[in-house]
């Protein structure tokens, strides 16, 4: 019931709607959403009432990141249209892993916190309570597995496409980190259940920190938020954004094979292109020249020898010569 009290208020935009109207079009009674509406207050909904008039939302908990703040900013038709809210979880992409098979193609998962949050590589995530966005996407595309690599440069394409949307000058580290001022702000996880010629499932995990003031000793070098760079935005607004510009890239290339657009703003926003880094395999370490993005979205490099290498994302991690 206050979900829908929450969505007639969200309707009625800046304009009040009154108790009358609300008891009428939810079948309850004025004295019930009353009720109602103090609950709401107290989980964060700032709601003006004005005798004679009504009540109004001054100022939504922008930074709830329950469904239906989400639902009403976003306009996919089927990334997001499922939302599973959690309060706390080990790991969302472990939480979809466990449902895979049940679940409806773009179903999203998001938990204000996460406890065992995952990198790549068996690496760490940290996922303060309420800080950052931690979800992931279930995805069932009808590709051969050897084509799911690219979704993860599809999600990269879209977190820079939103955060560029809403000002932020973001960049790719190819092929999973975002970063701002050399520091990343957001990861992706990509996880494949599949048999030889078909996939049963993509779990595609997105971390981004968007509150954090700080961060643990040995992460504070290389990571920063949206807010320590100045950015001061809604977690609801991000989510929305990243889901409607992923589901247009993710459409392309399931739908039409197009890869394009991906492709272009993958290298447009690249911070790694001609310039030298390290790739780190296991215990070795290269230096090499970035000189391009193959059409299948493995990195194009030039050795010491001066050879050209395709690299695949799976098993590299990528250093700057200067820092990270
Ligand atoms: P990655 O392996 O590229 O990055 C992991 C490394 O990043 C860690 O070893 C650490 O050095 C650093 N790191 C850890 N936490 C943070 C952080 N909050 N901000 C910046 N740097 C950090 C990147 O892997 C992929 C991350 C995906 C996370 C999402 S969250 C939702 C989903 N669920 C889940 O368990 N993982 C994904």
């Amino acid at each position: 019931m206050r979900d829908k009290i929450i969505e007639a208020i969200l309707d009625s935009g800046s304009d009040f709607v009154s108790g009358e109207e609300l008891s009428k079009k939810l079948g309850i009674s004025r004295t019930a959403i009353w009720k109602h509406i103090n609950v709401l207050r107290e989980s964060g909904y700032n709601i003006e009432s004005v005798n004679k008039k009504g009540y109004r939302l001054i100022g939504s908990p922008k930074d709830l990141l329950n469904p239906q703040n989400i639902y009403h900013n976003l306009k996919t038709e089927t990334i997001g249209k499922n939302i599973i809210h959690l309060e706390s979880v080990d790991s969302t992409n472990d939480y979809l892993k466990k449902i895979g098979n049940n679940a409806e193609e773009g179903t999203v998962v998001i938990s204000e916190e996460q406890t065992k949050g995952k990198g790549r590589l068996g690496r760490n995530w940290q996922s303060k309570p309420k800080e950052g966005i931690w979800m992931s996407i279930i995805l069932k595309p009808e590709i051969i597995p050897y084509k799911a690599p690219f979704i993860t440069l599809i999600a990269g394409a879209a977190i820079l496409k939103a955060l560029n949307n809403l000002q932020v000058p973001a960049k790719i580290k190819w092929p999973n980190d975002i970063i701002i001022n050399n520091k990343k702000v957001s990861g992706i996880l990509t996880e494949l259940s599949a048999e030889i010629e078909r996939i049963n499932y993509v779990v595609v995990g997105i971390g981004m920190n968007v509150k954090n003031l700080d961060f643990d000793k040995d992460l504070e070098e290389k990571a920063t938020s949206l807010y320590k760079e100045n950015y001061h935005l809604s977690r609801v607004e991000i989510v929305s954004q990243v889901l409607y510009e992923f589901e247009k890239l993710y459409n392309d290339y399931i739908k039409n094979d197009y890869k394009d657009e991906t492709l272009k703003i993958c290298k447009e926003y690249s911070a790694i292109l001609n310039k030298d880094v390290y790739i780190i395999k296991g215990d070795e370490k290269e230096l090499v020249k970035c000189i391009d993005i193959s059409d299948n979205g493995n990195l194009i490099v030039r050795d010491a020898n001066n050879n050209v290498q395709e690299i695949l994302s799976g098993e590299v991690s990528i250093r700057g010569v200067k820092g990270y």
